[in-house]
């Protein structure tokens, strides 16, 4: 069946409506619509509307709050932290931001555990703001096992993501990275399996441990850290600074007590913020970084980490978003009325 080609504002009004008919209050469902419409707009779908069908689910199986009224509490002079009630990730963020830039800038650097919430998004959407608003920021959450550890062939750590997001001052798009540290994202992987591609060699392990491409196999085996055994320590860290550090479930525990409803699952996300502006180079520090961000840009071959994604977002405003047609009649299904 051919694709659909759908403009952002209906993907919102798909989300939105599809979660405001199952459980979830208009600022909920708005805050998750509104991830789901920006991962689209820079063509990340694996983190787009392919989540809505397990948002609904959670919703449907109770697992997840739909009214979730997220609190924002400061923990110590440098720590300001948000509970977000066993809703959805995306409100959390929007009520916690501004306490961590405000914290940020007097400070000069502040962090924000995000606890009692399920995170199933991509993290530029959550660094990205705060380096519009002038600051570096670092994005750290876990999952569910997934990811083989260097060495193992079951999988152990989520496929924990890491992001980083560095001010280029005056409206201009900051630098933004945000990757699994497994080789690839579990979503790439489904995506794979659903549309019958092969991925790359080095995503991952079937049931046996024996190495291979074919996506469904490393679903029911294990996916890989990316870069080995320096993958793998990296996975580690995230573990212990979304769970470890705040109270919250690694990716094993969080799956002991997940219902195992398709949806995301309980657990926790850290955010760093950087006021650059406080580190000793007040005055030149953001035309010094802009000069060593073109030298990279501009060497043969090498572009920087987020041009994919922007120039994504520049066509994709224009023509709209081509979605599965199976994934559209799937969501259909789940969201009834
Ligand atoms: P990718 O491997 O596609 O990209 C990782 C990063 O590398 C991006 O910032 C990308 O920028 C950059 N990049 C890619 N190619 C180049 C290149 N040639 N030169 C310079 N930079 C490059 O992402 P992943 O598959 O690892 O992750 C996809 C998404 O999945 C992420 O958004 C992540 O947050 C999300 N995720 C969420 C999880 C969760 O628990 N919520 C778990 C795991 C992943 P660009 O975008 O411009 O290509
Ligand atoms: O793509 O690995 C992933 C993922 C897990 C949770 C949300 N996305």
């Amino acid at each position: 069946m051919q694709p659909q080609n759908i403009a952002l504002e209906e993907v919102y009004r798909l989300a939105d409506e599809a979660l405001q008919n199952n459980g979830c209050d208009e600022q909920n469902a708005n805050a998750v619509a509104r991830t789901i419409t920006r991962a689209e707009r820079d063509g990340c779908a694996s983190h787009g509307l392919f989540r809505l069908p397990g948002y609904l689910k959670a919703l449907k199986s109770g697992k997840a709050n739909g009214r979730a009224d997220p609190k924002v509490e400061q923990l110590a002079p440098s720590v300001v932290r948000v509970d977000g009630d066993l809703g959805f990730a995306p409100l959390a963020h929007e009520r916690g931001r501004s306490s961590l830039i405000e914290l940020t800038r007097e400070t000069g650097f502040a962090a924000q555990p995000i606890i009692r919430t399920h995170h199933f998004s991509a993290l530029w959407a959550e660094t990205e703001p705060l380096a519009e608003a002038g600051l570096a920021a670092f994005a750290f959450t876990a999952y569910m096992p997934s990811v083989a550890p260097a060495g193992g062939r079951k999988p152990f750590f989520g496929t924990n993501p890491l992001s980083f997001a560095w001010p280029r001052g005056d409206g201009a798009p900051p630098m933004v990275f945000d990757m699994a540290t497994a080789a690839m994202a579990r979503g790439e992987i489904m995506i794979a399996a659903r549309d019958g591609h092969e991925v790359p060699a080095g995503a991952g392990v079937d049931a046996d441990g024996a190495a291979t491409t074919d996506p469904k196999a490393i679903l029911g085996g294990a996916q890989l850290p990316f870069g080995g055994y320096k993958g793998s320590a990296i996975a580690l860290m995230v573990e212990l600074l979304s769970a470890g550090l705040m109270g919250e479930a690694f990716s094993d525990e969080a799956a002991a007590r997940d219902n195992r409803d398709g949806g995301p699952p309980q657990g926790g996300e850290l955010l760093i913020a950087i006021d650059p502006a406080r580190f000793g180079d007040p005055e030149g520090w953001l035309e010094h970084s802009n000069q060593y961000l073109e030298r990279l840009g501009a060497l043969e071959g090498v572009r920087l980490p987020g041009d994919r994604r922007r120039t994504n977002r520049e066509r994709i405003a224009k023509d709209g978003v081509s979605v599965p047609q199976t994934l559209l009649d799937d969501i259909a299904k789940l969201a009834g009325a």
